[in-house]
């Protein structure tokens, strides 16, 4: 019987489940649907596997994954580790370097829990591409996107199945169009809440939405905004989810003058702590439909 010891955190809403120890990243193409999705838990749940740092003056090396396979950034799920090494007594208030596979980036855990998190750099690569009947720019944020205003369609929560069809479709076409990396698609409207300045549907790479605004998605529509000069540096960008959960994105500009630096900030809560359990008779020992 493996026994992995887990736990687990949402950010705004969307899920991280942080894997202590008993695996190395090399394991995780074998392992990530066992670990995230039933029966153990559940397709929208992301990953993050702890290591040892290669740089001792990092808090901790961070492999993300979810259902679909590896990420390279999370924005949600670092402010969802940090949270969680917080609850550990790991570490407290101040400054922390997480290695990525993207790069490091350095969190900002405040004395209020909340947690600002200093991305890689991102950059917009394509402006008003044609993808089938969307419209729209690709992005970098730490992970692709396609960045979609002009979908008409109302992004709400009873609307989840057509956003997530049409999102679908979206990247395909996007990937179609010359652009084979996007794996995420971020839809944009007008947020509900008037302190907001917009609201997002992000459809992820397995095919769940994000319930957090998307640190990564965030990053790539800071890097839009500011290729389009509608963002100056330390504006705040207030942007929030489908469910209604809210990021604030600042940025600085990248050393190089190409693309930025983004920070983005929000909270996370830890809500589990387990040993999930994988027996050698159980059929769904690697999770149900990898099988
Ligand atoms: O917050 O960067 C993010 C993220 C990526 C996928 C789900 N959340």
């Amino acid at each position: 019987m493996k026994r992995l010891s887990v736990i687990d955190s949402h950010t705004g809403g969307e899920p991280t489940r942080l894997v202590l120890g008993g695996l190395s990243g090399s394991d995780l193409p074998r392992w990530h649907r066992a670990l995230l999705c039933e029966p153990r838990g559940h397709e929208v749940i992301v990953g993050a596997l702890l290591e040892e740092p290669d740089d001792l003056a990092s808090a901790a090396k961070v492999t993300f994954f979810n259902n679909a396979g590896l990420l390279g950034m999370c924005g949600h799920g670092t402010i969802g580790v940090i949270e969680t090494l917080r609850f550990l007594g790991r570490i407290g208030p101040g400054e922390h370097r997480i290695e990525t596979p993207v790069g490091t980036v350095t969190a900002v855990l405040h004395e209020d829990g909340r947690v600002s998190v200093r991305n890689v750099p991102s950059f917009r690569k394509a402006s008003g591409v044609n993808a089938g009947c969307f419209t729209g720019d690709v992005a970098w944020g730490g992970n692709w996107f396609f960045l979609v205003s002009d979908h008409g369609l109302d992004l709400t929560l009873t609307n989840l199945q057509e956003l997530t069809t049409a999102a679908i479709e979206a990247r395909e076409a996007v990937r179609a169009a010359g652009f084979p990396e996007v794996d995420h698609v971020e839809f944009f409207g007008p947020p509900r809440d008037p302190a907001n300045h917009s609201r997002n549907f992000v459809l992820c790479p397995g095919g769940e939405y994000d319930r957090s605004p998307c640190g990564t998605g965030t990053s790539a529509k800071l890097a839009c905004l500011v290729a389009d000069a509608k963002l100056a540096p330390a504006e705040v960008w207030r942007q929030e989810s489908i469910i209604g959960t809210v990021f604030e994105g600042v940025y600085e500009v990248g050393e190089d003058g190409i693309g930025i630096i983004p920070t983005i900030t929000g909270r996370a809560h830890v809500v589990a702590e387990s040993v999930l359990l994988f027996g050698e008779e159980d059929p769904f020992r690697w999770g149900i439909g990898s099988i």
